[in-house]
């Protein structure tokens, strides 16, 4: 996504109920590396189940049950109902290991949870648990921006990002810049 208005504001990225989150669930020094927006429009089917990780951090020990080192924060910027396409999300299978998850999530021990959300909802999940997105059956886009926090030592280059135009870095407090790591342009 471009660091620019529309798409850009600060809020996304700086908002101190959800910084405040982040920073319980891993450390006061988690910065923001990735962000993105999904777009469901009518005719869009059901994704299939994923994670959002492409790397095991220990590929030795692929499941191995790790505190958060990442977190997935998503704001629907319309909202989202059942008819335009809530994400689901599989409870708990961010704590199992992968193909114990995906068979829970297949025979029904585990069901997918639709989360739909109200404008100025927030939605924070791990995301190693299990998810996927739903159609949209209305003739009305459902964007979703999500910001990736991970704590400051965590780095994969599992999307490309924009850089962030000189003049928006230089509108940001000293604060806010420690939090995002994403190129600056010259
Ligand atoms: O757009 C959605 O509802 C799902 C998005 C998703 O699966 C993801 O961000 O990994």
């Amino acid at each position: 996504m471009p660091f620019e208005p529309a798409c850009f504001a600060p809020d996304f990225f700086f908002d101190r109920e959800v910084l405040h989150i982040a920073r319980a669930v891993m450390d006061d020094r988690v910065v923001a590396d990735q962000w993105g927006c999904d777009v469901a429009l009518r005719g869009s089917g059901y994704q299939a189940l994923h994670v959002d990780y492409q790397h095991p951090l220990f590929a030795e020990l692929p499941d191995l049950s790790l505190p958060p080192y990442m977190l997935v924060v998503s704001f629907g910027l319309v909202r989202v109902t059942p008819e335009n396409g809530p994400i689901e999300i599989a409870p708990g299978t961010h704590r199992m290991p992968r193909h114990v998850a995906l068979r829970a999530v297949e025979s029904g021990e585990i069901g997918m949870r639709a989360v739909p959300l109200e404008t100025g909802d927030v939605l924070i999940r791990h995301p190693w648990a299990l998810h996927r997105g739903t159609p949209n059956i209305t003739d009305t886009p459902r964007p979703l921006v999500s910001v990736r926090y991970v704590r400051r030592w965590y780095t994969d280059d599992s999307r490309e990002v924009n850089a962030i135009p000189r003049a928006v870095w230089e509108s940001l407090t000293p604060g806010q810049r420690s939090v995002m790591r994403f190129p600056i342009a010259r």
